[in-house]
């Protein structure tokens, strides 16, 4: 038999992937596929949250479940469209793993970095593993030039005001020990982009041991972003509130 390299992590805990989704049909088999070929020798569950999609997400949710089952597949859905941070608590109350994944569904965050997630935090025994597109072997895909400057200036803005010893702070692919989550996610109200950046600055003000992996995060290519308007004003409040909070 072939083994497959980037499966052979060979640690024995359990792994909650926790996967929101608002209209991901398109992207959801794949990426559920992509973790079960990635992931072969580990324990993990799928939770997906999805938040009544109209694009009948959870119909597809429904035949992955069939297919790899209840136990490794759960579908917690909400009624409506609550929010990407309401999203992760509503999952992780369903997490059964001692540590907890969370990633996209649309692919920008790819299955094939689980391993070195889970690799580093048993190698360092950090509390946080968070996925970095700003080290050698980082990176983005798909961006114009300006959406580049864009995001790298408010990475620069939040670096310089903040101090968290992470590189990335916006990204959201990143392995947490549940505990850690647990107690991280109380503490945070943002929404939007800003909600990733104060879970991490939160993290690190408690003294949390992070560690970084490269990615390379590639723009979806099915559907379309579900974060939009005033983004940038946003964040330029979002980092002044943690400016003044933390
Ligand atoms: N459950 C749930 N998932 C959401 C919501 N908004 C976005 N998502 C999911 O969160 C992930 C990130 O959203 P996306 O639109 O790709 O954000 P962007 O990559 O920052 O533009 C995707 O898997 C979405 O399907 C929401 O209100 N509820
Ligand atoms: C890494 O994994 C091995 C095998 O499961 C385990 O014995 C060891 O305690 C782990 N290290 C940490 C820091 O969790
Ligand atoms: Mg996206």
């Amino acid at each position: 038999m072939v083994k497959n390299k980037g499966s052979d992590v060979g640690v024995h805990n359990k792994y909650s992937i926790i996967i929101p989704t608002y209209n991901e049909r398109l992207n959801i088999a794949l990426i559920v596929f992509l973790v079960f070929k990635h992931l072969r020798d580990v324990d993990f569950e799928i939770i997906v949250v999805d938040d009544g999609s109209p694009d009948g997400t959870q119909d597809i949710v429904k035949q992955l479940q069939n297919v790899y089952g209840e136990d490794r597949i759960l579908l917690r859905a909400r009624p409506r469209k609550l929010g990407l941070g309401t999203a992760y608590i509503h999952g992780l109350k369903h997490a059964s793993g001692e540590f907890v994944v969370i990633m996209d569904a649309d692919l920008s965050h790819h299955p094939k970095y689980l391993p070195s997630f889970i690799r580093k935090q048993n190698e360092t025994g950090a509390n946080i593993v968070t996925g970095t597109r700003y080290v050698k072997d980082g990176g983005v895909h798909g961006w114009n030039l300006m959406r580049k400057l864009t995001s790298r200036g408010a990475n620069v803005l939040a670096q310089t005001l903040l101090w968290p010893g992470v590189s990335d702070l916006t990204g959201s692919f990143r392995l947490y020990q549940k505990s850690v989550l647990d107690d991280v996610i109380k503490s945070c109200v943002s929404k939007g982009y800003v909600f990733q950046m104060e879970m991490i600055v939160r993290a690190s003000r408690k003294n949390y041991h992070i560690e970084e992996v490269p990615i390379t995060f590639v723009d979806r290519v099915f559907g379309s972003s579900k974060l939009g308007g005033s983004e940038i004003v946003e964040y330029l409040k979002g980092l002044v509130y943690l400016l003044l909070t933390t």
